[in-house]
């Protein structure tokens, strides 16, 4: 339920941080985004391996194997770069790789780019995981992948199809996916082969785009209509690894199209009513909930406080609104997330709000559920600011330079010196 707005002061932000939470051990915890050196208990001399992975995490190749890092437990360290889409690259990137292209892998000080040439190094270096890349039962689910992908992108991508095209390519997709299903009936567990191996880290990323864009954009529930892709999703969840780099619809809805060259929708009844439950809320998005299986993590609420409290100036910085303004509405919505009330948010509050709320990006921010909760609250703050002031622009399509993470590497000085 959104609590109603009540005439009470907002919190303060000393008040509200003395709620927020310890930052978790980035390096020796549970796998995670903002890391940028991971142990696993090891001592830092182990380190042999350095990943270059985007920034926001959006780059599909990048979880690819930064999921294999997080699975077998190799200590690495993690340099981040901007992608093309949203900002410049860092020229010190480019000296090491011309053509700007992630993910890129330093191994014991030789680089590597392509993630199936640097997951087949890594096999070489660490051993397979489970079942490696190039074992006789791994290639033709690798192929599987590609065909999927390739179904998913000639549905997804291409423009100004008619709805007669838009069912046979969705009809087409269905049948690879059915595939897909029909080789995970044939295990007996949830996974691609007798056990979690590089199979199932090959098809991550994308299968986890493909279930948020065919929902958002074409009303397609892929949860729904495959019962064993279902359960491997659920099965993903169990796992930590994974849910360290786990996205969610939005940010997949709205950082697919510029790295893709478009996605197009199918617009009928149910994909509308997707994509306004993936933009607005509520969350759950239906029932069963295509985005998650996973029961939220309790204090996912504070969480989220903690992830804004760290970002404040920044996230500030960056908005629209008058900075008085928006300090106020952003107590307003926080001190709902920590509370019971809502105090009541300035008039024309709304049109900051919105703009943090649709930038919110999972997991380079928060995970899935905390993000929910954060959302979830800006969206009740945004309702109760009686003036809905000016609509804020749609989040671009083309680019998403809205997203340059610049402004955020001033807030840790290290960090900036880290990714120069
Ligand atoms: N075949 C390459 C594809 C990698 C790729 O397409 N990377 C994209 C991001 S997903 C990229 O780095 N593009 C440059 C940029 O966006 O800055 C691989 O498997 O590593």
């Amino acid at each position: 339920m959104a609590p109603s707005p009540e005439s009470c002061e907002p919190l303060g932000w000393e008040q509200l941080s003395e709620l927020a939470p310890a930052e978790p051990d980035r390096v020796n915890g549970p796998g995670n985004a903002q890391a940028l050196l991971r142990l696993f208990g090891t001592n830092e001399a182990a380190v042999r391996v350095t990943l270059f992975r985007d920034h926001h995490a959006w780059c599909p190749y990048c979880q690819k194997v930064w999921l294999w890092l997080e699975e077998k437990r190799i200590p690495y360290r993690i340099r981040k770069v901007t992608m093309f889409c949203y900002g410049e690259k860092e020229s010190w990137f480019r000296q090491l790789v011309p053509s700007g292209m992630l993910p890129a892998l330093q191994l014991d000080g030789r680089l590597i780019t392509e993630s199936d040439d640097i997951l087949l190094a890594l096999e070489r270096a660490f051993g397979p995981l489970a079942r490696g890349m190039t074992d006789p039962s791994v290639l033709p689910l690798r192929q599987l992948e590609r065909l999927l992908f390739r179904a998913w992108c000639q549905w997804l991508c291409s423009p100004g199809l008619s709805p007669a095209q838009e069912q046979r390519a969705g009809a087409q997709f269905d049948r690879v996916a059915a595939a897909v299903d029909q080789a995970l009936l044939s295990t007996p567990g949830p996974y691609l082969l007798e056990t979690f191996s590089s199979a199932d880290v090959v098809i991550t990323p994308y299968i986890e785009r493909m279930n948020a864009s065919l929902f958002y954009y074409k009303g397609y529930n892929l949860r729904a209509r495959h019962s064993a892709i279902a359960t491997w999703f659920e099965a993903m969840e169990t796992r930590p690894t994974y849910l360290g780099t786990q996205s969610d619809f939005h940010t997949h809805a709205h950082d697919l199209p510029p790295q893709m060259g478009g996605c197009h929708a199918w617009i009928t009844p149910e994909q509308q009513a997707a994509q306004q439950r993936v933009d607005e809320g509520p969350w759950p998005l239906a029932s069963p909930d295509p985005e998650t299986t996973q029961p939220e993590p309790e204090g996912s609420g504070l969480l989220a406080l903690a992830r804004v409290l760290k970002h404040r100036h920044a996230i500030a910085a960056v908005n629209p609104d008058r900075p008085e303004r928006f300090d106020r509405a952003l107590r307003c919505a926080l001190s709902a997330l920590v509370g019971s009330s809502l105090p009541r948010p300035p008039v024309g509050a709304a049109r900051g709000l919105r703009y943090l709320r649709d930038r919110i990006s999972v997991p380079r921010d928060m995970p899935l559920h905390a993000a929910r909760r954060l959302r979830q609250v800006l969206g009740a703050t945004i309702a109760a600011a009686e003036d809905p002031g000016e609509p804020s622009s749609p989040l671009p399509r083309q680019h998403r330079r809205d997203q340059d993470p610049r402004p955020f590497l001033r807030e840790h000085p290290t960090l900036e010196r880290l990714s120069r």
